[in-house]
Protein backbone atom coordinates (compact mmCIF):
# COMPACT_ATOMS: atom_id res chain seq x y z
CA UNK A 1 0.00 0.00 0.00
CA UNK A 2 1.04 3.40 -0.57
CA UNK A 3 1.13 5.28 3.21
CA UNK A 4 3.93 4.81 6.00
CA UNK A 5 2.22 2.77 8.32
CA UNK A 6 4.79 0.17 10.03
CA UNK A 7 3.81 -2.98 8.65
CA UNK A 8 1.50 -5.00 10.67
CA UNK A 9 3.85 -8.43 9.87
CA UNK A 10 6.27 -5.99 11.84
CA UNK A 11 4.87 -7.33 15.14
CA UNK A 12 2.67 -10.18 14.69
CA UNK A 13 3.92 -14.22 14.13
CA UNK A 14 2.79 -16.19 11.38
CA UNK A 15 -0.39 -17.15 11.05
CA UNK A 16 -1.47 -20.80 11.00
CA UNK A 17 -4.10 -21.94 8.95
CA UNK A 18 -4.96 -21.58 5.17
CA UNK A 19 -5.19 -17.99 4.49
CA UNK A 20 -6.02 -15.46 1.55
CA UNK A 21 -3.21 -16.05 -0.99
CA UNK A 22 -1.80 -19.20 -0.20
CA UNK A 23 -1.37 -22.21 -2.84
CA UNK A 24 -4.79 -22.75 -4.35
CA UNK A 25 -7.26 -24.62 -2.41
CA UNK A 26 -5.61 -28.08 -1.39
CA UNK A 27 -6.83 -30.96 -4.27
CA UNK A 28 -7.47 -33.37 -0.89
CA UNK A 29 -9.78 -32.86 1.82
CA UNK A 30 -7.47 -31.30 4.46
CA UNK A 31 -9.96 -33.29 7.09
CA UNK A 32 -9.37 -36.20 5.01
CA UNK A 33 -5.43 -36.01 5.99
CA UNK A 34 -4.10 -37.45 9.11
CA UNK A 35 -4.24 -35.46 11.90
CA UNK A 36 -5.42 -35.28 15.60
CA UNK A 37 -8.82 -36.46 15.51
CA UNK A 38 -11.28 -33.25 16.46
CA UNK A 39 -12.58 -33.28 20.08
CA UNK A 40 -15.64 -30.70 19.77
CA UNK A 41 -15.28 -29.46 23.37
CA UNK A 42 -10.99 -29.14 23.33
CA UNK A 43 -11.80 -26.96 20.06
CA UNK A 44 -14.39 -24.94 21.65
CA UNK A 45 -11.87 -23.90 24.38
CA UNK A 46 -9.27 -23.01 22.23
CA UNK A 47 -11.48 -21.18 19.65
CA UNK A 48 -13.30 -19.07 22.84
CA UNK A 49 -8.99 -18.85 23.81
CA UNK A 50 -8.60 -17.01 20.81
CA UNK A 51 -5.94 -19.35 19.76
CA UNK A 52 -5.91 -19.04 15.90
CA UNK A 53 -4.53 -22.83 15.54
CA UNK A 54 -8.05 -23.46 16.98
CA UNK A 55 -9.78 -21.44 15.18
CA UNK A 56 -8.44 -22.59 11.82
CA UNK A 57 -8.72 -26.10 12.74
CA UNK A 58 -12.48 -25.31 14.07
CA UNK A 59 -12.83 -23.87 10.34
CA UNK A 60 -11.04 -27.13 8.89
CA UNK A 61 -13.68 -29.58 10.71
CA UNK A 62 -16.91 -27.40 9.64
CA UNK A 63 -15.28 -26.94 5.74
CA UNK A 64 -15.31 -30.79 6.04
CA UNK A 65 -17.47 -32.78 3.59
CA UNK A 66 -17.02 -35.81 5.63
CA UNK A 67 -19.95 -37.04 7.16
CA UNK A 68 -18.30 -38.28 10.78
CA UNK A 69 -17.20 -34.55 11.17
CA UNK A 70 -20.37 -32.78 10.28
CA UNK A 71 -21.55 -34.42 14.16
CA UNK A 72 -18.53 -33.24 15.41
CA UNK A 73 -18.80 -30.10 14.07
CA UNK A 74 -22.82 -29.50 14.94
CA UNK A 75 -21.29 -29.83 18.78
CA UNK A 76 -18.76 -27.43 18.00
CA UNK A 77 -21.10 -25.01 16.95
CA UNK A 78 -23.66 -25.83 19.70
CA UNK A 79 -20.95 -25.16 22.50
CA UNK A 80 -19.79 -21.87 20.73
CA UNK A 81 -23.72 -20.70 19.82
CA UNK A 82 -23.80 -18.39 23.19
CA UNK A 83 -21.16 -16.29 22.36
CA UNK A 84 -21.99 -15.93 18.67
CA UNK A 85 -23.79 -12.98 17.34
CA UNK A 86 -22.31 -9.98 18.35
CA UNK A 87 -20.10 -9.03 15.67
CA UNK A 88 -21.39 -7.09 12.67
CA UNK A 89 -21.89 -8.60 9.83
CA UNK A 90 -21.22 -7.00 6.83
CA UNK A 91 -21.58 -8.21 3.13
CA UNK A 92 -19.41 -6.40 0.73
CA UNK A 93 -20.35 -7.02 -3.51
CA UNK A 94 -19.40 -5.41 -6.54
CA UNK A 95 -18.52 -6.61 -10.04
CA UNK A 96 -14.74 -8.28 -10.21
CA UNK A 97 -12.23 -5.31 -10.59
CA UNK A 98 -14.53 -2.83 -8.45
CA UNK A 99 -11.65 -2.66 -6.08
CA UNK A 100 -13.26 -4.60 -2.90
CA UNK A 101 -10.43 -6.87 -1.55
CA UNK A 102 -8.41 -3.46 -1.39
CA UNK A 103 -10.80 -1.95 0.14
CA UNK A 104 -11.46 -4.10 2.80
CA UNK A 105 -7.98 -4.15 2.95
CA UNK A 106 -7.82 -0.14 3.70
CA UNK A 107 -11.08 -0.24 5.88
CA UNK A 108 -9.66 -3.80 7.94
CA UNK A 109 -6.43 -1.97 8.94
CA UNK A 110 -8.37 1.22 9.86
CA UNK A 111 -10.73 -0.57 12.08
CA UNK A 112 -8.00 -2.26 13.72
CA UNK A 113 -6.13 0.72 15.02
CA UNK A 114 -9.82 1.75 16.09
CA UNK A 115 -9.23 -1.49 18.52
CA UNK A 116 -11.19 -3.69 16.43
CA UNK A 117 -10.84 -7.15 15.52
CA UNK A 118 -11.73 -8.10 11.82
CA UNK A 119 -12.95 -11.37 10.27
CA UNK A 120 -12.54 -11.48 5.98
CA UNK A 121 -14.81 -14.42 4.41
CA UNK A 122 -15.63 -14.79 1.20
CA UNK A 123 -18.35 -16.62 -0.82
CA UNK A 124 -16.94 -17.37 -3.90
CA UNK A 125 -18.31 -20.84 -5.43
CA UNK A 126 -16.27 -20.19 -8.89
CA UNK A 127 -13.08 -20.01 -6.91
CA UNK A 128 -12.44 -23.32 -6.41
CA UNK A 129 -12.27 -24.07 -10.11
CA UNK A 130 -10.16 -21.09 -11.14
CA UNK A 131 -8.41 -20.14 -8.05
CA UNK A 132 -8.49 -16.68 -9.81
CA UNK A 133 -10.03 -14.72 -6.58
CA UNK A 134 -7.38 -16.51 -3.98
CA UNK A 135 -4.56 -15.69 -6.18
CA UNK A 136 -5.49 -11.85 -6.74
CA UNK A 137 -6.53 -11.20 -2.85
CA UNK A 138 -2.62 -12.64 -2.30
CA UNK A 139 -1.49 -9.09 -3.12
CA UNK A 140 -4.63 -7.31 -2.05
CA UNK A 141 -4.90 -8.51 1.34
CA UNK A 142 -1.48 -8.91 2.03
CA UNK A 143 -1.10 -6.47 4.69
CA UNK A 144 -4.53 -7.23 6.57
CA UNK A 145 -3.58 -10.86 6.77
CA UNK A 146 -0.55 -10.66 8.10
CA UNK A 147 -1.90 -8.57 11.22
CA UNK A 148 -2.90 -10.94 14.57
CA UNK A 149 -6.12 -8.78 15.14
CA UNK A 150 -7.40 -10.08 11.59
CA UNK A 151 -8.37 -13.08 10.59
CA UNK A 152 -8.69 -13.89 6.60
CA UNK A 153 -9.96 -17.08 5.28
CA UNK A 154 -10.59 -17.63 1.17
CA UNK A 155 -13.85 -19.14 -0.35
CA UNK A 156 -13.76 -22.35 0.63
CA UNK A 157 -13.34 -25.36 -1.93
CA UNK A 158 -16.91 -25.85 -2.01
CA UNK A 159 -18.14 -27.24 -5.35
CA UNK A 160 -21.43 -25.64 -5.16
CA UNK A 161 -23.04 -22.74 -3.96
CA UNK A 162 -24.89 -24.36 -0.93
CA UNK A 163 -21.88 -25.79 0.27
CA UNK A 164 -19.82 -22.95 0.34
CA UNK A 165 -22.80 -20.96 2.14
CA UNK A 166 -23.37 -23.32 4.94
CA UNK A 167 -19.37 -23.18 5.47
CA UNK A 168 -18.83 -19.50 5.35
CA UNK A 169 -21.59 -18.90 7.81
CA UNK A 170 -20.32 -21.32 10.01
CA UNK A 171 -17.29 -20.01 9.45
CA UNK A 172 -18.40 -16.72 10.67
CA UNK A 173 -19.67 -18.16 13.61
CA UNK A 174 -16.58 -19.93 14.75
CA UNK A 175 -15.14 -16.39 14.24
CA UNK A 176 -17.46 -14.71 16.39
CA UNK A 177 -16.99 -17.01 18.77
CA UNK A 178 -13.16 -16.11 18.87
CA UNK A 179 -13.53 -12.36 20.09
CA UNK A 180 -13.81 -10.76 16.20
CA UNK A 181 -16.62 -8.01 16.09
CA UNK A 182 -16.19 -7.34 12.68
CA UNK A 183 -16.73 -10.05 9.82
CA UNK A 184 -16.82 -8.14 6.36
CA UNK A 185 -17.85 -10.94 3.65
CA UNK A 186 -16.75 -10.97 0.33
CA UNK A 187 -18.76 -11.97 -2.28
CA UNK A 188 -18.38 -12.05 -6.26
CA UNK A 189 -21.25 -9.87 -7.60
CA UNK A 190 -22.64 -12.21 -10.14
CA UNK A 191 -26.21 -12.90 -8.15
CA UNK A 192 -26.82 -16.35 -6.46
CA UNK A 193 -23.89 -15.29 -4.19
CA UNK A 194 -25.63 -12.25 -2.80
CA UNK A 195 -28.83 -13.94 -2.36
CA UNK A 196 -26.56 -16.32 0.24
CA UNK A 197 -24.61 -13.45 1.65
CA UNK A 198 -27.56 -11.49 2.59
CA UNK A 199 -28.94 -14.09 4.11
CA UNK A 200 -26.07 -14.23 7.02
CA UNK A 201 -24.97 -10.48 7.32
CA UNK A 202 -26.63 -7.03 8.51
CA UNK A 203 -25.85 -4.39 6.24
CA UNK A 204 -25.16 -4.50 2.24
CA UNK A 205 -22.24 -2.82 1.06
CA UNK A 206 -22.42 -2.29 -3.01
CA UNK A 207 -18.75 -1.41 -4.20
CA UNK A 208 -19.98 0.20 -7.90
CA UNK A 209 -17.77 1.74 -10.02
CA UNK A 210 -17.97 5.64 -11.60
CA UNK A 211 -18.59 4.41 -15.56
CA UNK A 212 -21.54 6.85 -16.12
CA UNK A 213 -23.90 5.21 -19.01
CA UNK A 214 -23.03 1.98 -18.28
CA UNK A 215 -23.17 1.76 -14.76
CA UNK A 216 -26.52 0.16 -14.23
CA UNK A 217 -26.40 -2.58 -16.65
CA UNK A 218 -23.45 -3.78 -15.12
CA UNK A 219 -25.08 -4.21 -11.78
CA UNK A 220 -27.86 -6.64 -11.66
CA UNK A 221 -31.10 -4.78 -9.96
CA UNK A 222 -31.44 -7.57 -8.11
CA UNK A 223 -28.12 -6.76 -6.46
CA UNK A 224 -29.05 -2.89 -6.55
CA UNK A 225 -32.20 -3.71 -4.14
CA UNK A 226 -30.29 -5.58 -1.65
CA UNK A 227 -27.82 -2.87 -1.26
CA UNK A 228 -28.15 -1.24 2.00
CA UNK A 229 -24.66 1.57 1.64
CA UNK A 230 -23.53 1.86 -1.98
CA UNK A 231 -20.40 3.45 -2.69
CA UNK A 232 -18.89 4.39 -6.05
CA UNK A 233 -15.05 3.45 -5.76
CA UNK A 234 -12.15 4.49 -7.21
CA UNK A 235 -13.09 7.59 -6.62
CA UNK A 236 -9.53 9.49 -6.96
CA UNK A 237 -7.26 11.02 -9.37
CA UNK A 238 -8.83 11.78 -13.00
CA UNK A 239 -12.05 9.50 -11.70
CA UNK A 240 -12.99 11.73 -9.08
CA UNK A 241 -15.33 13.59 -10.38
CA UNK A 242 -16.86 11.12 -12.75
CA UNK A 243 -17.53 8.97 -9.38
CA UNK A 244 -19.18 11.69 -7.87
CA UNK A 245 -21.70 12.22 -10.94
CA UNK A 246 -22.08 8.28 -10.77
CA UNK A 247 -23.19 8.50 -7.36
CA UNK A 248 -25.80 11.36 -7.85
CA UNK A 249 -27.17 9.25 -10.63
CA UNK A 250 -27.27 6.09 -8.82
CA UNK A 251 -28.60 7.97 -5.99
CA UNK A 252 -31.69 8.96 -8.05
CA UNK A 253 -31.65 5.22 -9.50
CA UNK A 254 -32.19 4.20 -6.22
CA UNK A 255 -35.35 5.74 -5.70
CA UNK A 256 -36.85 4.60 -8.60
CA UNK A 257 -35.92 1.03 -7.37
CA UNK A 258 -37.04 0.98 -3.72
CA UNK A 259 -40.45 -0.11 -4.16
CA UNK A 260 -41.46 0.83 -0.83
CA UNK A 261 -41.52 5.05 -0.44
CA UNK A 262 -41.07 5.01 3.59
CA UNK A 263 -37.91 2.54 3.35
CA UNK A 264 -34.82 4.24 3.87
CA UNK A 265 -33.36 4.84 0.43
CA UNK A 266 -29.30 3.57 1.02
CA UNK A 267 -26.95 6.39 0.82
CA UNK A 268 -24.40 6.56 -1.86
CA UNK A 269 -21.09 7.70 -1.34
CA UNK A 270 -17.99 7.96 -3.05
CA UNK A 271 -14.61 6.35 -1.62
CA UNK A 272 -10.93 5.74 -2.40
CA UNK A 273 -8.86 2.40 -0.73
CA UNK A 274 -5.79 4.32 -2.83
CA UNK A 275 -5.95 7.78 -1.34
CA UNK A 276 -8.23 6.45 1.63
CA UNK A 277 -11.05 9.16 1.41
CA UNK A 278 -14.70 8.45 1.94
CA UNK A 279 -13.33 5.20 3.73
CA UNK A 280 -14.67 6.45 7.36
CA UNK A 281 -17.96 7.77 5.75
CA UNK A 282 -18.68 4.44 4.28
CA UNK A 283 -18.25 2.76 7.51
CA UNK A 284 -20.18 5.23 9.15
CA UNK A 285 -22.71 4.96 6.96
CA UNK A 286 -22.69 1.17 8.12
CA UNK A 287 -22.50 1.21 11.41
CA UNK A 288 -25.48 3.93 10.81
CA UNK A 289 -27.66 1.44 9.18
CA UNK A 290 -27.13 -1.32 11.60
CA UNK A 291 -27.96 1.09 14.69
CA UNK A 292 -30.68 1.50 13.13
CA UNK A 293 -31.85 -1.79 12.56
CA UNK A 294 -31.40 -2.26 16.39
CA UNK A 295 -33.16 0.35 17.62
CA UNK A 296 -36.51 -0.08 15.71
CA UNK A 297 -36.22 -4.51 16.71
CA UNK A 298 -35.06 -5.21 12.56
CA UNK A 299 -31.89 -6.49 13.50
CA UNK A 300 -33.72 -9.38 15.52
CA UNK A 301 -36.24 -9.96 13.28
CA UNK A 302 -33.87 -9.58 10.39
CA UNK A 303 -31.54 -12.63 11.76
CA UNK A 304 -34.75 -14.40 12.89
CA UNK A 305 -35.75 -14.41 9.16
CA UNK A 306 -32.57 -15.33 8.40
CA UNK A 307 -32.41 -18.41 10.66
CA UNK A 308 -36.03 -19.58 9.57
CA UNK A 309 -34.84 -19.20 5.85
CA UNK A 310 -31.93 -20.82 6.52
CA UNK A 311 -33.46 -23.88 7.98
CA UNK A 312 -35.22 -24.32 5.00
CA UNK A 313 -32.26 -23.89 2.58
CA UNK A 314 -30.70 -26.52 4.64
CA UNK A 315 -33.41 -28.72 4.52
CA UNK A 316 -33.72 -28.37 0.60
CA UNK A 317 -30.19 -28.99 0.23
CA UNK A 318 -29.78 -32.10 2.08
CA UNK A 319 -32.98 -33.49 0.42
CA UNK A 320 -31.32 -32.55 -2.91
CA UNK A 321 -27.89 -34.52 -2.00
CA UNK A 322 -30.47 -38.01 -0.65
CA UNK A 323 -32.28 -37.37 -4.04
CA UNK A 324 -29.02 -37.39 -6.19
CA UNK A 325 -27.42 -40.45 -4.40
CA UNK A 326 -30.23 -42.93 -3.59
CA UNK A 327 -29.16 -45.81 -4.52
CA UNK A 328 -32.76 -46.77 -5.27
CA UNK A 329 -33.83 -43.35 -7.53
CA UNK A 330 -30.58 -44.03 -9.46
CA UNK A 331 -31.74 -47.31 -9.90
CA UNK A 332 -35.03 -46.28 -11.59
CA UNK A 333 -33.87 -42.76 -13.15
CA UNK A 334 -32.69 -43.96 -16.86
CA UNK A 335 -35.59 -45.83 -17.39
CA UNK A 336 -38.23 -43.54 -16.17
CA UNK A 337 -36.52 -40.65 -18.14
CA UNK A 338 -36.86 -42.66 -20.91
CA UNK A 339 -40.09 -43.50 -21.07
CA UNK A 340 -41.14 -39.61 -20.24
CA UNK A 341 -38.80 -38.60 -23.25
CA UNK A 342 -40.66 -41.46 -25.03
CA UNK A 343 -44.11 -40.48 -23.83
CA UNK A 344 -44.77 -44.02 -22.80
CA UNK A 345 -45.31 -41.94 -19.39
CA UNK A 346 -46.07 -38.53 -18.32
CA UNK A 347 -43.73 -36.31 -16.61
CA UNK A 348 -46.23 -36.58 -13.26
CA UNK A 349 -46.59 -40.48 -13.07
CA UNK A 350 -42.41 -41.13 -13.49
CA UNK A 351 -42.10 -38.46 -10.39
CA UNK A 352 -44.10 -39.90 -8.45
CA UNK A 353 -42.15 -43.19 -9.16
CA UNK A 354 -39.38 -41.53 -8.37
CA UNK A 355 -40.78 -40.32 -5.25
CA UNK A 356 -41.75 -43.78 -4.41
CA UNK A 357 -38.23 -44.85 -4.96
CA UNK A 358 -36.75 -42.51 -2.54
CA UNK A 359 -39.02 -43.03 0.14
CA UNK A 360 -37.89 -46.67 0.28
CA UNK A 361 -34.73 -45.22 0.38
CA UNK A 362 -34.50 -42.70 2.83
CA UNK A 363 -31.53 -41.86 4.88
CA UNK A 364 -31.08 -43.76 7.85
CA UNK A 365 -29.60 -40.65 9.59
CA UNK A 366 -33.16 -38.64 9.26
CA UNK A 367 -35.60 -41.55 10.82
CA UNK A 368 -36.38 -41.10 14.58
CA UNK A 369 -34.07 -38.16 14.94
CA UNK A 370 -35.04 -36.98 19.22
CA UNK A 371 -36.76 -33.82 17.72
CA UNK A 372 -39.01 -35.19 15.09
CA UNK A 373 -41.65 -35.73 17.46
CA UNK A 374 -42.22 -39.65 15.83
CA UNK A 375 -39.35 -41.25 18.14
CA UNK A 376 -40.74 -43.39 20.76
N1 LIG B 1 -7.39 3.96 -8.59
C1 LIG B 1 -7.79 3.00 -7.73
N2 LIG B 1 -7.56 1.70 -8.01
C2 LIG B 1 -7.97 0.78 -7.13
C3 LIG B 1 -8.65 1.13 -5.92
N3 LIG B 1 -8.96 0.01 -5.27
C4 LIG B 1 -8.50 -1.02 -6.01
N4 LIG B 1 -7.92 -0.57 -7.14
C5 LIG B 1 -7.30 -1.41 -8.19
O1 LIG B 1 -8.34 -2.15 -8.85
C6 LIG B 1 -7.92 -3.46 -9.17
C7 LIG B 1 -8.86 -4.50 -8.60
O2 LIG B 1 -8.86 -4.45 -7.19
P1 LIG B 1 -9.39 -5.65 -6.28
O3 LIG B 1 -9.37 -5.15 -4.89
O4 LIG B 1 -8.68 -6.90 -6.57
O5 LIG B 1 -10.90 -5.81 -6.81
P2 LIG B 1 -11.97 -6.95 -6.48
O6 LIG B 1 -11.95 -7.90 -7.64
O7 LIG B 1 -13.28 -6.22 -6.43
O8 LIG B 1 -11.61 -7.59 -5.18
C8 LIG B 1 -6.51 -3.58 -8.61
O9 LIG B 1 -5.59 -3.37 -9.66
C9 LIG B 1 -6.41 -2.48 -7.60
O10 LIG B 1 -5.12 -1.99 -7.43
C10 LIG B 1 -8.86 2.54 -5.66
O11 LIG B 1 -9.42 2.96 -4.65
N5 LIG B 1 -8.42 3.42 -6.60
MG1 LIG C 1 -11.37 -9.63 -4.59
Amino acid sequence: MNDERAPLWAESSPTPGRQYGDAPAPRRDPAQVRRPRFDPHELAEQVLGGSRGGIARAITLVESSRPAHHAIAADLLRILRPHTGKATRVGITGVPGAGKSTFIDALGRRLIEQGHRIAVLAVDPTSAKTGGSILGDRTRMGELAQSDRAFIRPSPAGSHLGGVARTTRESMLVLEAAGYDVVLIETVGVGQSEVAVSGMVDTFLLIALARAGDQLQGIKRGILEMADVITVNKADGDNEGEARVTARELAIAMKLITSDPKAPRPPVLTSSALTGRGLDEVWQAIIDHRAALEASGQLEARRARQQREWLWALVRGELEDALRTSVAVNAVRVRLEGQVEDGELSALEASDAILAAFASDLPQRWQHHPDSGFAG
